[in-house]
């Protein structure tokens, strides 16, 4: 299995995050690919490669223009704002009642017209590492379609928690879903996103919510409880086309492998049922026990179960890394749910 990943990726790296009402450390950093990239190097699952280069296109066909530009453009007009701030953060956005149909100008309001959190810090270089993020997604989606059986993109910052138009969640574009979308466009015919990190993948979600072609199920923390709050609830099944093609599995906090593991089993019958072509994983290990911002309880070696029951699948497979926060055991338990995959095929 080959991996996929760039260091332009580590060029956004935040030193401070706004969580739980306060200015924080920032949890999403740098060490978080560099200590994955490590325990692949020692698994020797296969080659190391970097992204190729993409036009925008695929990146285009998931997320609007305005917004790519915005996010291209950032940087640039920040400065010509005169502001000198290295991590930038919104703190006004048009929420139920205010207009939506005119982006302002200025840049504060452009900053909370594209965005849901004030937890996702953007500086000079967001731009450039979310797109070799995003490059990753893609050179992976092309190695399955070559035939590679698995690959591993290696995404930093991570995708799902970004809609079409709006960043947050450490997130700004959605790795998962334009790899997804890229598929599709070269002729897949079915698409599953199973997400098994932490938080929703309210982006995700969001993206293909009217669709039948990509089936995205996502098993995480209860929205009543946890970020990103506003989705992820049972109910949201899909809707016109798209409906019956979403599922959520919301957990309550203190969830080990036993209630964890059997959301899992429902959700891979319910993949086989899709009987999609390609199988994404949006692969956060932020369930694990002791991850300093999740309080799911998973141990190491349910990382190999995981990765055990999606090889019994029996289908392509990409994983995308989304989250993880427990630096000095990031790398340890990814290589587990990859080599249970590995193992188990
Ligand atoms: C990104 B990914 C709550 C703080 C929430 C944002 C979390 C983003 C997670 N205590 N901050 O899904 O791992
Ligand atoms: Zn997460």
């Amino acid at each position: 299995m080959k991996t996929i990943f760039s260091p332009d990726q580590l060029l956004h790296a935040p030193t401070k995050e706004i969580s739980d009402g306060k200015l924080v450390a920032a949890h999403e950093v740098p060490a978080r690919a560099e200590i994955i990239l490590e325990h692949i190097r020692k698994a020797q699952f296969g080659e190391i490669q970097p992204p190729k280069e993409f036009t925008l296109n695929a990146i285009l066909k998931v997320h609007d223009t305005d917004y790519v530009h915005f996010l291209q453009d950032f940087w640039k007009l920040w400065q010509e704002a005169g502001r000198t701030e290295e991590e930038v953060f919104p703190f006004v956005w048009p929420v139920h009642g205010l207009r939506h149909d005119i982006v302002p100008d200025h840049i504060d309001g452009k900053l909370g017209f594209y965005s849901f959190d004030a937890g996702s810090p953007m500086g000079a270089h967001t731009w450039t590492a979310a797109r070799s993020s995003a490059e990753t997604a893609l050179t992976g989606a092309d190695l399955i379609l070559s035939g590679e059986g698995a690959a591993f993109a290696l995404c930093r910052p991570p995708g799902h928690h970004a809609h079409r138009r709006l960043y947050g969640g450490y997130c700004f574009l959605n790795n998962a879903a334009i790899a997804a979308q890229h598929l599709r466009d070269q002729g897949v015919g079915k698409v599953t996103i199973l997400d098994v990190d932490y938080h929703h993948g309210n982006g995700t979600q969001a993206i293909f919510y009217d669709r039948a072609d990509v089936q995205f199920l996502s098993i995480h923390a209860d929205p009543k409880v946890e970020f990103p709050y506003y989705l992820g609830h049972a109910n949201e099944r899909g809707l016109k086309e798209g409906a019956g093609y979403n599922h959520n599995y919301p957990l309550p906090h203190g969830t080990s492998w036993d209630k964890w593991g059997e959301a899992l089993e429902d959700a891979c019958r319910t993949i086989m049922k899709f009987a999609p072509d390609v199988v994404i994983v949006s692969l956060g290990m932020d369930p694990y026990e002791n991850d300093p911002i999740s309080q799911f309880r998973l141990k190491t070696d349910d990382f190999t179960r995981i990765g055990a029951r999606i090889a019994q699948l029996g289908c392509p497979t990409l994983f995308v890394m989304e989250g993880g926060y427990l630096i000095g055991e990031l790398g340890v338990n990814c290589t587990k749910a990859l080599s249970g995959y590995l193992d188990a095929e």
